[in-house]
């Protein structure tokens, strides 16, 4: 008996022309970049929607209207004369994990690389709409990006909500630079918007237009994506802060083509990260042998919330196969699943990652 997938998405793991089209224009982030505090400008993960829009900077405003009592128009330089800040934040698709799943949705098909830290700087979101006065009736604000393409049948530029609530309390800030210079186009030049702890959907690119409403915003990507269901027909659970998850740098070297990995014998440091969108981890285990035993590896103080921590653990590499797990415990308790668990957008996923590798002193040199 075969059953049947649901509408737009595909079982097994036979990769569709249209899922590599995005996969070559979306790049994850290699897990050999896990060493670097901050994620160097090219290896963070990218994802873009439509096409990434050509923006002249000198030409380029922000307006901030709707129901304001002073709609605003806003130039770089206006936002660079604002307060300032600059913090490191950890930030990952929702859809990362995605084609673990069968069925899996057909989209962006991330395996488990859809993450990077950017040192970003900016200006506090909050502040430039009090200056605009949001009316007492705004129970969204809308941020609108520059790009523009079909999705669901409906013509749309990319945006988002967020309520008055979240807009105040999520430390959420516009962005003019990444890891110290002005944004580049992929990363949404010249201003986006941060939502520090929140899946990457959230952070408008290439922001045009801040609207505050006093009707819910019902647009494409906060109605239909971007939810938690497992029917089509479910209105679903709006996806919002990263679940607790962690990532092992693969040790030794790879397989070219397989991307199998060889370790030789002995003393080998295991590292990675964690992050939550819970704000710090507590924890992170390690297993050698698929899970059946787990050690505590030393995990680094959180410098700062939703920035990625630093694990490390020493491993004795002994002659054979094993399969190497990771698993973080965050703040709050709550510690990554050991199986996936599926819904209909292929969202959220925070399974732990198994990386096997064959520990061996053939092929020599390594
Ligand atoms: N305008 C716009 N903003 C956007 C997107 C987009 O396609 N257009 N993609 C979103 C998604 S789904 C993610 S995961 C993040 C990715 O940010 P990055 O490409 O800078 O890593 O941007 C978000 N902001
Ligand atoms: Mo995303």
């Amino acid at each position: 008996m075969t059953t049947e997938a649901p509408a737009g998405t595909v079982a097994g793991d036979q990769i569709t022309r249209e899922e590599l089209q995005l996969a070559t224009r979306n790049h994850g982030m290699p897990l050999e970049a896990m060493r670097y505090d901050v994620t160097p400008i090219g290896l963070h993960y990218l994802l873009v929607h439509y096409d990434i829009p050509f923006v002249d900077g000198e030409a380029w405003h922000l307006d901030v209207d709707g129901d304001v009592e002073r709609p605003l128009r806003l130039t770089i330089d206006d936002l660079r004369s604002r307060e300032t800040e600059t913090r490191p934040v950890t930030m990952e698709c929702a859809g990362n994990g995605r084609a673990q799943l069968s069925p899996r949705a057909l989209s962006q098909p991330w395996l488990v690389e859809a993450i990077g830290t950017g040192e970003w700087t900016g200006t506090p979101l909050w502040p430039v709409l009090e200056d605009a006065g949001l009316s007492p009736d705004v129970v969204d604000i809308v941020f609108v990006g520059l790009d523009s393409g079909v999705e669901g049948a409906a013509a749309q530029h990319y945006q988002r909500s967020l309520t008055p609530q979240e807009a105040r309390e999520e430390g959420a800030l516009l962005v003019y630079e990444l890891n110290g210079v002005p944004l580049p186009p992929q990363h949404g030049y010249p201003l986006r918007l941060l939502v520090p702890g929140w899946y990457g959907m959230t952070s408008v690119k290439w922001l045009s237009r801040i609207t505050a409403s006093n009707t819910l915003f019902a647009g494409y990507q906060q109605e239909r994506a971007y939810r938690l269901r497992h029917d089509a027909d479910e209105v679903g659970e709006p996806l919002t802060r990263m679940r607790v998850r962690s990532l092992m740098v693969p040790p030794g070297v790879p397989d070219f083509f397989t991307r199998e990995r060889f370790v030789r014998p002995g003393p080998v440091t295991l590292t990675g990260r964690a992050w939550s969108g819970a704000g710090t981890i507590s924890r992170v285990q390690v297993s050698a042998d698929g899970g059946s035993t787990w050690t505590d590896a030393d995990v680094d103080d959180a410098a700062v919330p939703y920035a990625w921590q630093e694990w490390r653990l020493r491993w004795d590499a002994q002659v054979g196969t094993h399969d190497l797990i990771s698993r973080a415990t965050d703040s709050t308790g709550a510690t990554q699943p050991l199986a996936a668990e599926w819904n209909l957008g292929g969202y959220a996923v925070n399974s732990v990652q198994h990386v096997t590798v064959t520990v061996t002193d053939a092929p020599p040199g390594i």
